[in-house]
């Protein structure tokens, strides 16, 4: 039974529709520790965090938007979700937008390879989020953090990242919005690419039980961080970046349940909520109900089935 702690992370410098900064907020209302207390684990919330000032140097791409602020959050998330795992608790942070994994999964391969595990990624989004801050047309850093975990060059403007992810731990899976540029980087890439058509065609258990067997083999830690547009709109309408088709209900919530009897999550992500674009709440209590899966609900609960 892991212990989680809450961390709060308001961040809305990634991208340029405001509301991702509510997150946090939304997340208590909808019951996010009720959910993960209901389910026997011990939660501490350590409130949210606040964006320290830093300088950014000069960047060569004149479209990078906020480059100071998402600095400084990387630098803040990097250092409390280290701090959240040294303590032997699993971090799940309540975002704020994509960008906040530039320091969450710092973090998180600081502290893995300080203990000398093997880090693993498994990337729930509807986008690759593999372009650089050269690469970027929208200058949104929230489509980066997954070439900043992989030690894509391109990041001179950030701290090195400690302990770069090799892409044949990185799983991506749910992805339909892939732009030129980050297609032509993953063509050089050995990252596992579960798009939609792959999860169409094989389900959405045959692949992720490939990954984490990897995961497993290898004695890793598992960081998942899951994007609001993994699911579809339909059912999770409160995102800047909706993209039709994307997972149901019950695929996302089988995900979860996989997730859970893996045992192997060490670290999580909730991203992308914008609680300005909800339905009367239904997109963040959909979130916290998959984190209940994925700290142990069930429909009905029988032995778990030998892995
Ligand atoms: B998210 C995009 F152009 N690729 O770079 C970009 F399509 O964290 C979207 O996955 C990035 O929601 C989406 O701006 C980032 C766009
Ligand atoms: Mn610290
Ligand atoms: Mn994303
Ligand atoms: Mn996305």
């Amino acid at each position: 039974m892991p212990n989680t702690i809450l961390i709060g992370a308001p961040v809305d410098a990634g991208q340029r529709r405001p509301g991702c900064l509510m997150g946090p907020a939304a997340y208590r209302v909808a019951g996010l520790a009720q959910a993960i207390g209901g389910q026997g684990h011990t939660v501490d919330d350590w409130g949210d965090l606040t964006c320290p000032e830093v300088e950014a140097p000069p960047c060569p791409n004149p479209v990078v938007h906020s480059l100071a602020e998402v600095l400084g959050w990387t630098q803040v998330l990097s250092d409390k979700v280290d701090d959240a795992l040294s303590e032997g608790a699993m971090p799940i942070i309540l975002g704020g937008d994509h960008s906040l994994a530039l320091g969450s999964v710092a973090g998180a391969a600081a502290y893995a390879s300080r203990t000398g595990r093997p880090l693993f990624l498994l990337w729930l989004d509807a986008h690759s989020d593999f372009h650089t801050p050269l690469s970027t047309t929208s200058g949104n850093l929230h489509g980066t953090p997954v070439a900043y975990i992989a030690g894509r060059t391109g990041f001179e403007v950030f701290p090195p990242f400690p302990a770069p992810v090799p892409a044949d731990r990185i799983c991506l899976y749910g992805i339909r919005s892939v732009d030129p540029a980050e297609h032509a980087a993953l063509l050089e890439h050995d990252i596992a690419i579960n798009d939609m058509r792959v999860l169409d065609e094989h389900g959405v258990v045959a692949p992720l039980r490939a990954f984490l067997d990897k995961v497993r083999l290898a004695g890793g830690m598992l960081h998942v961080s899951l994007d609001v547009d993994f699911l579809d709109p339909a059912i999770a309408p409160a995102v800047g970046t909706t993209v039709p088709g994307g997972t149901t209900f019950r695929e996302a919530h089988l995900v979860m349940e996989l997730l859970h009897e893996s045992g192997l999550v060490t670290s999580l992500d909730l991203v992308e909520l914008n609680p300005f674009l909800d339905d009367r709440g239904m997109t963040a209590r959909l979130m916290v109900d998959l984190v209940g899966s994925l700290m142990g609900k069930k429909v009905f609960d029988r032995p778990t089935r030998a892995k």
